[in-house]
């Protein structure tokens, strides 16, 4: 019988198929119940329209906490809230934790081999468990206490000599307690090249990695056009961020490598499993590039909270005063805290918990759905992109009362409300590594801070300047540079602060 078909016949019949196939599938897909949502140009005028998280949040108030949208045309599920967060991200976490395809930043750029863009692999897998060996505990981070009480001391006393620059101060801070750890590097006085490169660096990540911001991302096969073409400048743009990143992968890593040959190497996550005997080429590309991560992840995230944390104090003197009282009645005037007074400062342990709730340094994760899903009743198609928005569900009123107030209170007493580091981490598997890391430095910062600085609005001819909070950035977001005045409480405040504090005990 199909011997007796001509060519012609064979293709119109084969065609035929095909759109009945295409018809039977769509049809099946659209009866699918997608959760409630907007679509298309609107939607994407909705979510881009200056804050991503702030469009996220009226959609997620029109239709509900499950909200179906889309970026370009990818399609897109809009989260707002902790429960769905965790009911898909923690409890279905093996179909909930890659990331979205990155072209931009993670294959042009190079960034896809940091764990931040990396998928849930085997090469994942060797960087998280790095990371859990050596920051993943209360435990583990104990054993820093001492160095993160001497950079904060270093800190401290940068701000004291030059408050006006109190930003690249914290970020400095931050930066060099993250490359003790990954590299057992002492970033010099003054400006430090490291600490340039990771903040070079994590600029050029938060451009690159921009939802939509980059074509190539919506249209991958761009990725293949020569260079020299006009309206290739992307290309060329992504060698520039290549290069940097390559520095940032390997000036630390040789470094440490030179200290060892030359017997002067301090202890490090790299110094460790450098010396470890039978070092294969596998391994050590996975440390470099974990260590790396370590380095440039902990450089942004913790000081963006930090310097927060000065606008925080700035805006709520009553707040500043009441945990300055417990110090003083704790701690005393003659010495700074430090980690063995933390569960003795209730108050400044709440302190600490609302400001990683009022100001979130990553106001939204993205996933990847790995395969077609159902929840609720609705349907999550694979390869959507999964936006959760941290900012939104911290200053939710079903969760927290009056979430525009800095209440350090609302964390005390017989009821307190939830708090905040199940959320503003992350979820499931990609929870971040630096958890206990970034919440004991953070603390040191702000108890000896409050132990010897009072921190006000600036008076300028005059008129007290009140700053605002308003966060700047993309998938990073940081306080927009504030003025606030720092002034030693004392001047036995001030000689705490200058006093020497070695290393070693
Ligand atoms: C207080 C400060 C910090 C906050 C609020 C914070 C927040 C976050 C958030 C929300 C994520 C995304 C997690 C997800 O996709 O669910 C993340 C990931 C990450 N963080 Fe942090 N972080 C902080 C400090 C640090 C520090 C100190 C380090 C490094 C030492 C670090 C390293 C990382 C890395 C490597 C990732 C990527 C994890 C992955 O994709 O699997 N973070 N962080
Ligand atoms: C993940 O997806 C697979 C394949 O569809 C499914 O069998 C499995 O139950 C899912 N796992 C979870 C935890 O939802
Ligand atoms: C880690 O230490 C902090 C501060 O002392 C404490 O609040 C927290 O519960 C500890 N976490 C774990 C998992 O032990
Ligand atoms: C730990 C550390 O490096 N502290 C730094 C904090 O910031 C100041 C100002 O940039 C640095 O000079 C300190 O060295």
């Amino acid at each position: 019988m199909v011997s007796t078909l001509t060519p012609l016949q064979l293709i119109t019949a084969g065609s035929g198929a095909l759109v009945i196939a295409i018809w039977l599938y769509t049809r099946h897909r659209s009866r699918l119940n997608l959760p409630p949502g907007i679509r298309g140009l609107q939607c994407f005028s909705q979510l881009f329209n200056g804050k991503l998280w702030l469009g996220m949040q009226d959609l997620n108030r029109q239709h509900g906490d499950l909200a179906c949208g889309s970026i370009l045309w990818v399609h897109t599920i809009i989260i707002g809230s902790a429960k769905v967060a965790e009911d898909l991200l923690e409890k279905r976490s093996v179909n909930y934790s890659d990331r979205p395809r990155s072209v931009m930043c993670g294959e042009l750029s190079g960034w896809g081999k940091i764990m931040l863009l990396a998928n849930c692999n085997d090469w994942f897998r060797a960087h998280r468990k790095l990371f859990a060996q050596e920051i993943g505990s209360n435990s583990t981070v104990a054993k820093f206490h001492r160095m993160i009480d001497f950079e904060t001391r270093r800190t401290l006393r940068n701000i004291l000599d030059d408050p006006a620059r109190l930003q690249a101060h914290i970020r400095k801070n931050f930066t060099s307690i993250a490359l003790r750890i990954s590299h057992g590097y002492v970033t010099q006085e003054g400006t430090d090249p490291l600490v340039e490169l990771a903040q070079t660096a994590n600029s050029q990540l938060s451009l690159t990695s921009t939802l939509g911001a980059h074509y190539v991302d919506i249209v991958p096969l761009l990725k293949y056009i020569p260079s020299w073409l006009p309206g290739a400048g992307f290309k060329r743009k992504a060698k520039e961020y290549a290069a940097v990143l390559h520095d940032l992968v390997e000036i630390p890593h040789n470094y440490v490598k030179s200290q060892l040959a030359a017997g002067t190497a301090l202890p490090s996550l790299t110094s460790r499993i450098l010396g470890k005997p039978g070092l294969t080429d596998e391994v050590e590309d996975n440390l470099k590039w974990a260590a790396a991560t370590m380095y440039q992840g902990g450089a942004d995230t913790a000081n963006s909270v930090g310097y927060a944390f000065y606008l925080a104090m700035t805006l709520h003197p009553r707040v500043m005063k009441k945990a300055q009282e417990e110090l003083d009645s704790v701690v005393g005037a003659s010495r700074l805290p430090t980690f063995a007074d933390r569960p003795s400062l209730p108050y400044m342990e709440a302190l600490v918990t609302e400001l990683l709730r009022w100001h979130t340094p990553a106001p939204l994760t993205i996933r990847r759905a790995n395969v077609d899903d159902e929840y609720n009743g609705y349907f999550i198609p694979a390869g959507s992109y999964v936006l959760v928005n941290i900012w939104a569900i911290l200053r939710d009123e079903r969760t927290y009362m009056n979430p525009l107030e800095f209440r350090p209170e609302r964390f005390l007493g017989d009821n307190p409300e939830p708090h905040p580091g199940n959320v503003c981490f992350g979820f499931g598997r990609r929870r971040c590594p630096g958890y206990f890391l970034g919440q004991s430095a953070l603390w040191l910062m702000c108890a000896q801070a409050l132990g010897t600085f009072d921190i006000s609005k600036c008076v300028e001819n005059g008129v007290e300047i009140t700053p605002e909070f308003n966060l700047v950035g993309e998938t990073l977001v940081h306080q927009a540079p504030f003025k606030c005045s720092i002034k030693p409480r004392s001047s036995e405040a001030e000689a705490l602060i200058r006093q020497e504090f070695s290393l070693s005990e």
